[in-house]
């Protein structure tokens, strides 16, 4: 698929019979359905994987639970990399599902050529140049040769009432909880950078989820998709921030504790779709 420019004066092979330049820039599969979830006004529910809390055989049992339960996306990463088998669990999960696997690294060294795309993050709620672009020069060229994917991730972590792996290991405060508008300004950079997705991150575990008023204000005012995720861990706190304007949901800590909750908070988020 690839994104229409605009007409131009001249023609090149470039151009269609309608002299319509056809911009060199794929949108791939993954960014595609996340675009076409918010044009549609449609839920998505990623489950995210920690590779140092599951084992290769606990992947296989999550692959069943999230095929039955229509998962729409697999997030695998953790800011830490204790485990050494990446690679291993994302293969044990393609090979019992087809939902799309996407990388969300603590790192650059956590990349899989075995996923399909990769969240390249740039955390622009913090202050930390090796974050914002340092490590993504660092690790270009093995980003670009693992063939993936790559969706430019504009990451804001809010402060989720602890403190976080994240905020510890990227040296950068969170935004404050009851800032909105600081968020918003920062989503709103994000967009005009360039960014195809937002991701609004209370971290791991966050005591307080990311607030419905700052979803809203968030989504109301950028059209790219908005992620959140962080300190979710029952179906009703996804369907309010779905209903607050969130397009994917993501889920980590709570299902690592009970996979019921797949099926759960799936159904939670889908229930949007239905009523739209
Ligand atoms: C963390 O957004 C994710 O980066 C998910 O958070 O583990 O608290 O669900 P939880």
């Amino acid at each position: 698929m690839y994104r229409y420019i605009q007409k131009s004066a001249y023609v090149s092979p470039l151009f269609n019979k309608k002299n319509i330049f056809v911009a060199l820039m794929p949108i791939g599969v993954v960014h595609n359905s996340l675009l076409s979830l918010r044009e549609r006004k449609q839920k998505g529910f990623a489950v995210l994987v920690d590779p140092d809390k599951v084992s290769v055989y606990q992947v296989q049992e999550l692959a069943a639970r999230c095929n039955e339960s229509k998962v729409d996306y697999l997030f695998f990463g953790g800011s830490l990399m204790v485990t050494q088998h990446m690679d291993e669990c994302i293969q044990a999960f393609k090979s019992h599902s087809d939902i799309p696997v996407i990388l969300f690294p603590g790192s650059p060294s956590q990349v899989s050529r075995y996923a399909d795309a990769l969240f390249y993050l740039s955390l622009i709620s913090g202050r930390n140049p090796e974050l914002l672009i340092g490590a993504h020069v660092v690790s270009a060229p093995m980003v670009k040769a693992s063939g993936l994917e790559i969706i430019s991730t504009g990451y804001m972590v809010v402060d989720g009432g602890s403190p976080t792996t994240v905020s510890y290991m990227s040296h950068s405060f969170p935004i404050p909880r009851d800032k909105e508008d600081i968020a918003l300004c920062t989503a709103m950079a994000g967009e005009m950078q360039g960014k195809h997705v937002l991701y609004v991150d209370a971290g791991s575990g966050a005591k307080y989820p990311i607030s419905e008023s700052m979803i809203t204000k968030i989504a109301s005012n950028t059209s790219i998709p908005l992620i959140v995720g962080g300190g979710i861990r029952d179906a009703e706190k996804a369907y309010l921030n779905c209903k607050a304007g969130a397009d994917v949901i993501v889920v980590g800590n709570a299902i690592e504790k009970d996979m019921a909750l797949i099926k759960e908070i799936s159904s939670a988020v889908h229930q949007n779709n239905m009523v739209v």
